[in-house]
């Protein structure tokens, strides 16, 4: 399991310092317009925010970038110049290797504080392909609208990541008998006074996972600053929320957490909503459902009347590998859905897989059309928005209209 280009004796001896060159100076370009049917849509562009190219801006500081549709039909790997970014308090816009410590503590045997090289020799060096996808992601889709950032559906992403497992970064301090949860912390602190620290907390048999890493290189490469230089935790098949960036506290929990981020904030309802209703039960976010789009065709595109037409796209599965991608809507083959080929599983269970499927003649307008993705434990994209206060986890199927002529 290792072969990246980025070993760890790179990560002890090369890592040195990464720093954010004057994000606030980023030039912006030229429009692109979200599709949001709420609120306005037109966003500007950046050519050249430090160490990206092309990006969505919905803030500058913190920085908030969405990654433009277009970026999925290039490959099922987002280069880490496209990769969105999304912090929630100010972030550090330096920070050196040799100073960086992780501090494992709480409910441990012995607490420690941890080099890069100590983490790196944790235990056996592991490489995995996974998309970070935030959980508000599409948020701004929501009908009727919601508040928080509104995001299209560009703040996903898919990486390799390399590192090493949290569990055994935990065995350096030893999890102590019936400890329940392991929180996490990066170095970026409130902006205000008062206001709560970003930290968040997984379940022990998920920190304990073979594939839940702390993560020192996004696709061979250092992580960037942005992306939470120079360790962070990924937890493949789980919105990226618990994907902590600048990791600096590990801190094993006894007990339940009733932190802000955990116990008030990115939880959804366990029942139905609608707008206004208030006191319903709700859980934390956690595991992604499946998704897929058509990136070969944007909404309102033209297409040859009497022709065969090749539509392609990009699927996930979720929390668990995707089975299948059928197109569905009018026009797709007389309202049954119509099976598409998915491209090689190249990547695992936690990447993007290609789909492509070709209709044999365009005899009219192709009206509302989606494609509709399934993972292997039988969870499919639901025709309908499951409408959430804070639009979380949207995987309604996305559709477009396209014109024949
Ligand atoms: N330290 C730290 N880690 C964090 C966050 C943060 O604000 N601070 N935001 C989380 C959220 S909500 C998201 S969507 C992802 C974004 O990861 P990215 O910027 O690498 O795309 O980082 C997660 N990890
Ligand atoms: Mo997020």
């Amino acid at each position: 399991m290792s072969g990246g280009r980025l070993s760890r004796r790179a990560l002890i001896a090369g890592a040195g310092t990464a720093a954010l060159a004057a994000p606030a100076l980023a030039k912006l370009g030229g429009m692109i317009d979200l599709g949001l049917p709420g609120g306005p849509s037109l966003r500007p562009t950046t050519p050249d925010f430090p160490g990206k190219q092309g990006m969505i801006v919905q803030r500058i500081r913190p920085p908030l970038l969405e990654a433009p549709m277009a970026v999925f039909r290039e490959g099922v790997i987002t280069p880490n110049d496209r990769h969105f970014v999304r912090w929630n308090w100010p972030m550090p816009t330096e920070v050196k290797a040799a100073d960086h410590r992780v501090a494992v503590g709480g409910a441990v045997k012995q607490p420690v504080s941890l080099t890069l090289d100590d983490i790196a020799s944790a235990g056996e060096q592991v490489e995995i392909v996974a998309i970070n996808q935030c959980a508000g992601n599409g948020r701004g889709l929501s009908e009727p609208r919601v508040t928080g950032t509104q995001w299209g559906n560009g703040a996903m992403a898919c990486a390799k990541w390399t590192g090493v497992r949290l569990k055994d970064v935990l065995a350096k301090a030893g999890v102590a008998e019936g400890a329940k949860r392991v929180r996490l912390a990066g170095l970026d602190v409130p902006l205000t006074e008062g206001a709560p620290q970003f930290i968040k907390s997984i379940p022990l048999d998920i920190a304990m996972r073979d594939d839940v890493l702390v993560a020192w290189a996004m696709n061979d490469e250092p992580l960037p600053i942005l992306h939470g230089f120079p360790l962070r935790i990924v937890v493949p098949g789980w919105f990226s929320t618990y994907w902590v960036k600048m990791l600096s506290t590990i801190e094993v929990l006894a007990g339940e957490d009733e932190s802000h981020y955990v116990a008030e904030t990115y939880r959804w309802p366990t029942v139905a909503v609608k707008p206004g209703d208030k006191d319903f039960p709700t859980v934390p976010i956690t595991a992604m459902p499946p998704r897929s789009f058509i990136t070969s065709h944007a909404d309102g595109a033209v297409v040859r009347k009497g022709e065969p037409l090749t539509l392609e796209g990009i699927a996930m599965g979720g929390n668990a590998a995707l089975a299948k991608v059928e197109l569905v809507g009018a026009g797709s083959g007389g309202g049954e859905p119509v099976p598409c080929t998915l491209g090689p599983d190249d990547h695992g269970p936690y990447a993007f897989r290609r789909w492509s499927v070709t209709l044999p003649q365009v005899s009219g307008d192709l009206v509302e059309i989606g494609s509709k993705a399934t993972n292997r434990e039988g969870a499919s994209q639901p025709d309908a928005l499951v409408w959430n206060p804070s639009g979380y986890a949207r995987n309604v199927i996305e559709r477009i209209t396209l014109r024949a002529q």
